[in-house]
This record gives C-alpha cells, sequence and structure tokens, in this order.
C-alpha cells in the first residue's frame, strides 16, 4: 500500500534528461537519485562542477524498495554506491567526493583549515537555521504561520548574506556553502508565488547571491521542467505530503 506521494514523474525532464542521459556508463560510483528532491541536487551539483564520472540511476524513494534500502536504510535519496560500498546524506557524500576525488576541480572547500571551518559553519546554519524555515513557510497553512516562517527565513538568510564575499559565498570560487543552498534558491519562486515571499526583504545582497546560484550552469543542468515539480510542491503547499521532511515540519521536528 503505496502513498500519494509515490505518484511523481518517473524521470527527469528538460535539461536535467540531458544530464542524465550523458551519464548511463557503467562507473566506479553509482548515483542514486531523486531528480525532484534538493538535498539530492547538492551532489548532482558537486559532481557536475567538478565533472567526476558517475552513473545516474533514478530512485523514486517513497517506495522504499528493498534494493534502496540495502544502499540507504534510512531509504533517502540522494546515495551512491562506491566501489560496490554505499554511502549516503547529501553533504556527507559532498564532502565524500571532495575527499576521494582530491585532482577533481574545483575544490568546493577551501584548503585553509580555518576557512574550511568557517564554510561548515556556514553550512550548519543552513542546516539548522535557513532549510527549516524555508520548509515552514511551505508547508504553513494559517498566516500566522507563514508571516512568522516568512520573517524567520528572512533573517537566518540575512545572516548568511552578510558573509557572503561575493561573487560566491568563500570569493570567486563556487564553493559548498553556496551548493548547500543552491537547489532551495533554486525553487524560491514557488515561495515568491505562493507565500509572499520577496528576496529583496532579506538585504545584504541576497537578491543578487540568489540570481547568481540559479543561473550557474551546474544548478542548470541538473534542474527539471517546472510543471513536474509543481504537482508535488502542491501537495507540500496544501500541507499533504507524507515525505520524513514533510512530517517532521508538521510536528515541530529537526529535518532528518
Ligand atoms: N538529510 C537528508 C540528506 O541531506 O540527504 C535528507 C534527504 C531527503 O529528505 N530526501 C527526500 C527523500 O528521499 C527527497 S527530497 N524522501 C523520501 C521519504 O521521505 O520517504
Amino acid at each position: 500500500m503505496g502513498i500519494p506521494d509515490e505518484n511523481i514523474h518517473p524521470t527527469a525532464t528538460g535539461n536535467a534528461a540531458k544530464t542524465v542521459a550523458e551519464h548511463q556508463a557503467k562507473q566506479d560510483l553509482v548515483f542514486y537519485s531523486g531528480w525532484f528532491c534538493p538535498f539530492n541536487q547538492r551532489v548532482w551539483i558537486s559532481l557536475e562542477e567538478k565533472g567526476i564520472p558517475y552513473q545516474y540511476k533514478e530512485v523514486n524513494p517513497y517506495k522504499k524498495e528493498k534494493h534502496f534500502l540495502d544502499i540507504n536504510p534510512k531509504g533517502l535519496v540522494p546515495a551512491i554506491e562506491y566501489q560496490g560500498k554505499a554511502l549516503y546524506e547529501s553533504l556527507i557524500l559532498c564532502e565524500f567526493l571532495e575527499d576521494a576525488y582530491p585532482d577533481y576541480k574545483p575544490h568546493l572547500l577551501p584548503t585553509d583549515p580555518f576557512e574550511r571551518a568557517h564554510a561548515r559553519l556556514w553550512i550548519d546554519h543552513t542546516t539548522k537555521a535557513i532549510i527549516p524555515a524555508w520548509h515552514r513557510l511551505l508547508q504553513g497553512q494559517t498566516k500566522e504561520q507563514q508571516d512568522a516562517a516568512r520573517q524567520e527565513l528572512y533573517a537566518a538568510q540575512g545572516k548568511l548574506a552578510q558573509e557572503v564575499k561575493g561573487p560566491y559565498f568563500a570569493g570567486e570560487e563556487f564553493g559548498l556553502v553556496d551548493v548547500a543552498n543552491a537547489p532551495w534558491v533554486a525553487r524560491e519562486y514557488i515561495l515568491a508565488e505562493q507565500r509572499g515571499y520577496d528576496s529583496a526583504q532579506v538585504g545584504n545582497g541576497w537578491s543578487e547571491y540568489v540570481e547568481r546560484l540559479a543561473t550557474r550552469e551546474s544548478v542548470g543542468k541538473t534542474t527539471s521542467e517546472e510543471d513536474k515539480l509543481q504537482v508535488i510542491y502542491d501537495r507540500y503547499l496544501r500541507d499533504e505530503a507524507q515525505s520524513e521532511a514533510a512530517k517532521a515540519i508538521r510536528a515541530g521536528r529537526v529535518i532528518p
């Protein structure tokens, strides 16, 4: 007995479909991906930025099929198999790609230990403050809930914006803080259309930063058609989604 969330479009579309088609050959690294998922897109962007050879395999994580649970017992995308061994969790996977493919550039984390830790601080802020507020605004059903979440999101994004050296977080080089935020930034139009979100309200150059991330080639190459995504987000906007993340937000828990 499945959940309605299972009935998503089965494959990537648009630009992302072309990228999928280019990554069908067998490789050391198998990327188990859900085309629609922002966490997943972080890993996909990293792979594309670095030009790492990978084999793309689409997974519908809502089906919780045994072959996938063997790879990720949490049943969530993204996951990878590297030389036959499985790993999961978007940010851990992004760091793994840095460690396992040191010769593939750009390096998405700075080499200087302080700068590395500083980047991780703001990735942590993204995880703990920006993403939860984003999803609370998406799923909030009352005006009060939406107003509170919108203000929370402006404040959290404003703090990060203050740290952006420009054009990217760490300066000239696109890096992991940018990767961690790009998928949500690229979906901000949903909040703008449906939740009165206005990126100009964030201040500190956020709108310009958003524009730079959303138009980055690796983001475009991993983005599917809006109408396919809209069907999925409509369920979140009605607060009907049954994903683990949606249930956690509804219950006031941390996103798993
Ligand atoms: N913390 C995880 C990460 O960063 O990789 C979150 C991954 C996640 O929530 N993925 C969603 C998923 O697989 C798709 S966007 N959902 C299936 C489910 O909730 O049952």
